[in-house]
């Protein structure tokens, strides 16, 4: 089964784009329990213009009984740039990390492929049923790694950052992604809910990851040159990073 129905905009995305979006929505689909998520109506769907170009940003989201929110946005300007960003923020009652995935491309060219599962305890490890999940996955090697900046502290050491160079790696990092989000829903609905002294604490680890996020100067200059800083930075804080209360 796929779930490529309604979007238009995914149709004009680079191929790994849409086929990394076309992977997320059937693995939750398969695992999980989805609701609807309502964003701000006039969020959902959004048009600028930025450098005479214009940008579309199209969103997807679902709640779970253990994901507050699960976010999908695909969003395009013109002919340069290319971007799928997904989040998934587990409920606080679960010890769970943070899904998190970015592509970024241009002209045909993935520049930046991200995903991760991010720790939300404050020693910064990961439950040790993900670690032992994790390290049991087939070693992969990309032969253009990038650099975090200084704000990547929140990920893991099973954080995969890179230019993809060939069409063998756009598919090993597709791969990759798929395996952590088998991991992810199948961990996710085995889990069981935490006392209201460890809520706090993943609470705290979660404000910690969005607010790093919202650090991110590449996403917040993109949106400002075609929204302004005030949408900007009201849509970093509400759609892409909000905080739980
Ligand atoms: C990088 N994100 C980028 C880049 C752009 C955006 C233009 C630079 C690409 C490059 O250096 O090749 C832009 N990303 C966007 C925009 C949106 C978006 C406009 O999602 C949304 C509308 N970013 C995330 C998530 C992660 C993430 C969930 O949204 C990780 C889990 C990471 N993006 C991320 C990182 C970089 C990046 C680490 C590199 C930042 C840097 O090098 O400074």
């Amino acid at each position: 089964m796929s779930f490529t129905s309604t979007p238009s905009l995914r149709e004009q995305q680079h191929p790994l784009i849409r086929q990394l979006a076309d992977c997320i929505e059937t693995a939750w689909h398969q695992y999980l329990d989805l609701s609807p998520y309502n964003l701000p109506a006039e969020l959902g769907y959004v048009e600028g213009r930025l450098e005479g170009e214009k940008l579309t940003i199209e969103n997807r989201c679902y709640q779970t009984p253990q994901f507050r929110k699960m976010h999908l946005e695909l969003a395009k300007v013109g002919n340069m740039l290319d971007i799928l960003h997904c989040v998934m923020f587990p409920c606080p009652e679960y010890n769970l990390p943070m899904f998190g995935c970015d592509l970024v491309g241009g002209r045909g060219q993935i520049s930046a492929a991200i995903a991760d599962l991010s720790p939300v305890s404050l020693d910064r490890t990961l439950p040790e049923s993900y670690t032992s999940a994790l390290s049991a996955l087939k070693g992969v090697n990309f032969s253009q790694p990038r650099e975090l900046p200084e704000w990547g502290h929140i990920f893991s050491d099973f954080c995969i950052f890179i230019r993809p160079s060939s069409p063998e790696e756009e598919t090993l990092f597709l791969s990759r992604v798929q395996e952590f989000l088998t991991v992810h829903c199948q961990q996710a609905i085995a889990s069981s809910p935490v006392s209201a002294e460890q809520m706090q604490q993943i609470l705290a680890g979660q404000r910690n990851y969005c607010t790093q996020q919202q650090q991110n100067d590449k996403t917040r200059r993109v949106l400002e040159k075609a929204f302004g800083p005030v949408w900007a930075e009201n849509y970093m804080t509400t759609v892409l990073f909000d905080l739980p209360d």
